[in-house]
């Protein structure tokens, strides 16, 4: 069967259903094709933290009832040392706040969305590949039982993460890769157990990082930084929580409860951008342009941030044929993402122990906290990266 439509979308993470809606809602023609089926994409736990990008775009679609209902609005975060915690009062600082509702959630109401609003998303979707991406007619190829499929288009976006397809199609020498890998990886854990704090903290203790985050008042996020040499045979459920209580205990409020994990992964840590974000009738946004570590909470907000900026430069050029907002794309979307791919790092830095440091280093990141402690311009400079720069 050969299929037309305006704009061809790879992936249905959030990159790829946020920007379905919004150019389904603009009344433009899309199809989102992705590799997993529903209930795989569902089951990936990944992103806690949402910036007002992400919440806005949710809100101008309306598919915020749940959002409004069950994100949890945090007005401060903690950065801590083993032993002393710094609250970064955003609210105060900046006036904002950032909001405490999961990508799964996220992804869930945008999937649960898109049969009633007429956004077609083909699941399970197997050796998707782009096609004539340098002329004006590309088209999409994908196998689904038994039959290969053919979706033409006027323009294909990749949103397909960082191990996708799209990326890939653009020439070697078109492109410029950046690239930082970090010599450790976070190991997380999911559990209906109340959070042992009301807001989360951030500690780089003599063990090494760890994250106490939540995704409602019941339900914890825990992550420590492992050596990229553990996998998860390394860590019984009850050896991590002996780990959260002894990192956790001396800073929370009301120190760790144990329960049964919902889920454990380990995510290795990494910095990445592919520098140019279109080639042709090919966009690239999300994980599929952009990596950064996690400690942050920055890649679903520049996920929204891309979808955002590329929404109306394609809806522009629907209405009006003026290709300008389409050219501008690349240099619009990485002023944002570079500064996000700095803040990440200066956070992972300052909040990890590197195996290749030293005294040195290590007096430098006490030194640098201590003086996050003390200084209200600096406590300023992280909460208003931390709540999101604006578009
Ligand atoms: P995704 O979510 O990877 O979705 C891509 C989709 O494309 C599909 N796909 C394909 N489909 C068709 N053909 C192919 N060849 C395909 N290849 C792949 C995949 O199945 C998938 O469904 O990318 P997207 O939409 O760009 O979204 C990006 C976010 O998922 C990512 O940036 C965040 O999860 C990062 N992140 C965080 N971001 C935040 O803003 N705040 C946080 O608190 C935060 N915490 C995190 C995180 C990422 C983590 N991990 C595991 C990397 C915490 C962790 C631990
Ligand atoms: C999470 O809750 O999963 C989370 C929160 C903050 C981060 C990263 C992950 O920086």
């Amino acid at each position: 069967m050969e299929i037309k439509t305006q704009v061809a979308i790879v992936g249905a993470g959030p990159s790829g259903l946020l920007l379905g809606h919004l150019l389904c809602a603009a009344g433009i023609g899309c199809i989102v094709v992705e590799r997993q089926s529903p209930d795989h994409v569902l089951g990936r736990i990944r992103a806690g933290v949402l910036e007002t990008v992400t919440t806005d775009l949710m809100r101008e679609l309306g598919i915020d009832q749940r959002l409004n209902a069950e994100g949890m609005v945090e007005g401060g975060f903690n950065l801590a040392t083993h032993d002393d915690v710094i609250r970064i009062d955003i609210e105060a600082l900046t006036g904002r706040h950032v909001i405490v509702y999961g990508q799964t959630e996220i992804t869930r109401d945008l999937m649960e969305a898109a049969p009633d609003r007429g956004l077609a998303v083909i699941y399970e979707a197997a050796n998707v590949a782009l096609h004539g991406i340098e002329s004006r007619h590309p088209w999409v190829t994908y196998e689904k039982g038994g039959k290969v499929e053919r979706i033409d288009a006027g323009f294909i976006v990749g949103c397909d993460g960082f191990h996708g397809a799209a990326r890939r199609a653009i020439p070697a020498g078109a492109a410029r890769e950046f690239e930082r890998i970090y010599p450790f990886g976070w190991l997380g854990i999911l559990a209906d157990v109340p959070p042992c704090h009301p807001e989360l903290i951030y500690a780089n203790g003599d063990r090494g990082f760890a994250l106490a985050s939540m995704r409602s008042p019941t339900r914890s996020r825990y992550y420590i930084q492992v050596p990229l040499t553990d996998t998860l045979d390394d860590w019984p459920e009850e050896r991590l929580w002996d780990e959260l209580e002894m990192r956790f205990n001396p800073l929370s409020e009301h120190g760790v409860t144990r329960g049964p994990a919902l889920e454990m992964s380990i995510a290795p840590l990494r910095s990445y951008v592919f520098e140019t974000m279109r080639h042709g009738r090919l966009f690239l946004a999300g994980d599929a342009a952009h990596i950064v570590p996690p400690t942050g909470a920055k890649g679903l907000n520049l996920a929204a941030s891309d979808v955002a900026y590329l929404s109306e430069a394609l809806i522009g050029y629907f209405r009006t044929g003026d290709e300008v907002a389409l050219d501008n794309y690349t240099p619009r979307a990485l002023a944002r993402i570079w500064k996000a791919e700095r803040f990440s790092w200066f956070l992972t830095k300052l909040m990890h122990r590197f195996p290749e440091d030293g005294a040195f280093e290590h007096r430098m990141q006490t030194a640098e906290l201590e003086y996050v402690a003390s200084s209200r311009a600096m406590q300023t400079a992280i909460a208003e990266n931390y709540v999101g720069l604006p578009l």
